[in-house]
Parts: C-alpha cells; structure tokens; sequence
C-alpha cells in the first residue's frame, strides 16, 4: 500500500458505506452531500432486494467512483474484486466467507488498500497474517441494514484488540450514530463505518457534518 498506515488511519475516520438499495433518492446527490459534509472514505456496497446487477452495477460504481475522485476520497469496492481491478478502484472490501485476503492483495497488487471484515479476536488475526490493511468490525450495535449481521457485540472486541497491543487500522460498524459514535472511539476504534446514519438522512449533509462534529469532539477532548 503506498499511503502511510496514518494516512489509513485518517480515512478511516468517517467512512460512508452505501449502494443504490441504502437510499431513499439519488445515491449521486446522498453522496455529493456527504462528500460536503466530510466523509473521509467510501466503499460503494451494492448489496439486497433490488441490487443493481452487471453493467447498470458498475455504471453507478463509475459515476459515484467519479465524485470520489473529484474530492480526493478514496474509493472502496465491497467483494467485487473485478470490478475494481477494471475500474482501479482505490481498494477492496471483503468478508469472511469471501476470497482471502491474501489472494485478494495479490490481484489488485500491492498498492491498493485491502480491508476485511471480522467478527472475534481470530478472525482479526488471520486477516492480519493475511495482510488485511484495515479490519471492520461488527455490528457493532443492532443494525437493520444488513439482513445477515452477526451478534451485536457492543464494543468489547475493539478494547481487547487494543488491550492485547494489536494496532491495525479499525473501524466499528452496525447501527453507529451520532449518539454512539464517541464509544467506538473511546473504546479504541480509529473510525466508524456507517451506511444508514447517513444514507437514510432527510438531512444528509447535516447528519454528516453532526458525526464528525461528534468524533472531533472526543478526539479534541484526549
Ligand atoms: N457490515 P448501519 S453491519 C455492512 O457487522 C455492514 O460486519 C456489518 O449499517 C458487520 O450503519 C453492516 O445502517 C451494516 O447499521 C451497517
């Protein structure tokens, strides 16, 4: 990977998640306001009932890919390991039941950022070995975005992470608002990852202007 690991750090700060499926409206103008309102990082998750497929999936990808790179936000892809090698994305997401992420670093090469999902201490230390530069991990609390979504487990695992001396780059997800984003922090998170806090917003650029606010709060407060 060619940033630094605090550069990674610093993008994971506010991390927007979202597809067409996350959206009451245009997922163009929900990004467009987050961008306005701060996001430090996206990753286009195209995912549930009424997902799109094929050329209309990666169509939407270009567009949003496109504004992200206007403002200098990298741009994630979730699982689709060809779409973003055909589209040089800045890097991919994956889950457990996903390819490794060891063979996913070794077809989108070594500048790229590589991020997995995971759920207890030895999940986390395989994506480690396996080169993972970030982990995600969750739900973090409830979360009615993802149908699947393991057993909510508040923030413990995060603290342990950071108790047993582990310092890659992490982020919370599942049911993060402003309300609760702090604890995350606290607990040792260096971001949230959040899809309906913002997606969902009547207010978007407010709502994520209002989670920044909060996790600048915290880290003015240290
Ligand atoms: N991954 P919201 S929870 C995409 O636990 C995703 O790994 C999760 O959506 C995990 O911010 C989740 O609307 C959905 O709760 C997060």
């Amino acid at each position: 990977m060619s940033r630094s690991i605090e550069d990674l750090r610093a993008c994971l700060k506010l991390y927007l998640v979202m597809g067409s499926t996350n959206c009451q409206g245009d997922p163009l103008i929900v990004l467009d306001e987050a961008i306005q309102g701060g996001i430090t990082l996206f990753q286009f998750r195209e995912k549930g009932e009424g997902a799109l497929v094929g050329d209309a999936k990666e169509q939407l990808a270009r567009q949003l890919q496109a504004r992200c790179q206007a403002h200098g936000v990298p741009f994630i892809v979730n699982d689709d390991v060809e779409l973003a090698i055909r589209m040089e994305a800045d890097g991919v997401h994956i889950g457990q039941d996903d390819e490794p992420a060891d063979q996913v670093r070794q077809r989108l090469g070594a500048h790229r950022i590589v991020g997995v999902s995971a759920h207890s201490m030895a999940e986390v230390e395989r994506a480690i070995s396996d080169g993972a530069d970030y982990v995600g991990i969750g739900p973090i609390y409830p979360t009615a975005t993802k149908k699947d979504a393991k057993a909510v487990q508040g923030t413990r695992l995060i603290q342990e992470l950071r108790e047993q001396g582990l310092t890659i780059p992490l982020v919370g997800i599942g049911g993060i608002t402003a309300e609760n984003a702090s604890d995350v922090i606290l607990a040792g998170a260096d971001g949230i990852a959040v899809v309906s806090a913002i997606s969902m917003s009547t207010q978007v650029k407010q709502s994520t202007e209002r989670l920044i606010f909060e996790l600048g709060r915290y880290r003015g407060a240290m």
